[in-house]
């Protein structure tokens, strides 16, 4: 695309964003500052390093689609973070999973992980301008089953209590690497196909087990809990449901991560923000598109998440939130879905900053609600897409669609001959 039909566009937008007192110059510069969290997930259909011949299928989620190319080692899984890294705007951080160790040809499990079997990560991340985020991984395990740390035999779950632990180490030596907290997620998919007598029991192993876990205080990590609706084979109750996490999240000040596939499809995940904030330290955000369930499909700009990052930039409340992806599609090319969701992203939180929110609140405060409703109609149609256009040319990547060349590219020469 001609760079001088993209700055005059910018010029036009400008101009027509500050006629509602907008400054689309201080949004890019927002823009710049916010980090997405890359989940490495979306490379390999979540299948992780190890050597122990575990299933996804075991913790109720599911990648379906067997599109070629897909990341079967560290290496490849970080040449497919290189690309993504070459098409997208802004410096961002990788979130792994405690499946993801360099473990080389050995066998190590979850019980035993540490800090060097992350070495070469935090390595690579730092030559890579990433910062990296981590994920305590319960599923896909022999020790899996429907109850992990909240199982009633104690071996069981001590095994998984000292890996969560474990994790947290992790995280935290990934924070002091960085000089950057480390987010650390911790999701367990414990609950029950059919019905049971026992909600309560479960739910107090589960805080016990918590309690467990962080008693230990961590200055360079900073800990989330994931609530979810159901899972596959886990259809009729979540130990960890979101009242649980909220509960235990406003009560011990940890940060609740909300992620937009495990609600009931309609229930506003926005405006959850606002009441979160009042009560816990920070948020987390797995940004994922359920259709029909939790399933994971690409991120893309629809009005769920345009809503989410208006709710987000309403709030001022960028410096309290941690944005993360949670999506995975084998289906199509992986680095393509990367790319999409990432783009998606960063576009519904410009639309964000370019809300023209000071005369929207005028018009509320006044009680002039159709002149309120008609701005935000309008403000749907004002030129955003030129002002994100220029965000790209000025981050020297690929303006609009012309990323799709880029992936093709990488396919022939990279993914085809995986
Ligand atoms: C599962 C949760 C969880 C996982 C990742 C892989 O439903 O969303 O966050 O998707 O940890
Ligand atoms: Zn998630």
């Amino acid at each position: 695309m001609k760079e001088s039909v993209i700055k005059s566009a910018y010029e036009a937008a400008k101009e027509r964003y500050a006629a509602v007192g907008v400054d689309t110059d201080a949004a890019l510069e927002k823009l710049q500052k916010i980090a997405i969290s890359i989940h490495c997930w979306q490379s390999d259909d979540v299948t992780g390093f190890e050597n122990l011949g575990g299933n996804l299928g075991g913790g109720g989620i599911q990648a379906t689609g067997n599109y070629p190319g897909k990341a079967r080692n560290i290496d490849e899984l970080r040449q497919d973070i290189e690309e993504v890294q070459t098409l997208i705007a802004g410096k961002h951080r990788l979130n792994l999973h405690a499946i993801y160790g360099d473990f080389g040809n050995k066998i190590v499990d979850r019980d035993a992980i540490e800090p060097a079997h992350f070495t070469s990560w935090m390595q690579w991340a730092k030559e890579k301008n990433l910062k990296l985020d981590f994920n305590s991984t319960s599923f896909g395990h022999p020790k899996s089953g429907d109850l992990t740390l909240a199982n009633p035999d104690k071996a069981i779950r001590d095994f998984w209590i000292e890996h969560t632990k474990r994790c947290r180490e992790i995280s935290e030596a990934f924070g002091q690497f960085q000089h950057d907290p480390c987010i650390m997620n911790l999701w367990v998919h414990d609950g029950s196909k059919d019905l049971t007598v026992n909600r309560l029991l479960y739910r107090q192993i589960l805080e016990k087990s918590l309690d467990e876990i962080f008693a230990k205080e961590l200055k360079n990590m900073k800990d989330c809990i994931e609530a979810k609706l159901f899972g596959i084979a886990l259809e009729s109750y979540t130990v960890g449901s979101y009242d649980f996490y909220l509960g235990y999240g406003a009560k011990k000040q940890k940060i609740v991560t909300l992620d937009t596939g495990h609600f009931h499809l309609s229930e506003s995940i926005a405006d959850k923000i606002s009441a979160l904030l009042l009560f816990t330290p920070e948020i987390m955000l797995h940004v994922s598109r359920p259709i029909r369930w939790d399933s994971d499909h690409v991120t893309i700009l629809n009005d769920d998440l345009t809503e989410l990052a208006k709710e987000i930039t309403r709030a001022e409340a960028l410096n309290r939130i941690h944005i993360g992806l949670d999506y995975f599609d084998a289906s199509i090319n992986r680095i393509g879905a990367y790319v999409i969701g990432i783009r998606s992203t960063q576009k519904a939180f410009l639309q964000g900053l370019l809300e023209p929110i000071r005369i929207l609140r005028d018009y509320e405060a006044k009680g002039q609600y159709f002149e309120r409703l008609a701005l935000l109609e309008e403000a749907k149609g004002l030129p955003w897409n030129m002002v994100w256009d220029y965000f790209c040319l000025k981050n020297n990547i690929a303006v609009g669609e012309e990323y799709i060349a880029e992936i093709q590219k990488y396919e022939k020469n990279v993914l085809s001959k995986r």
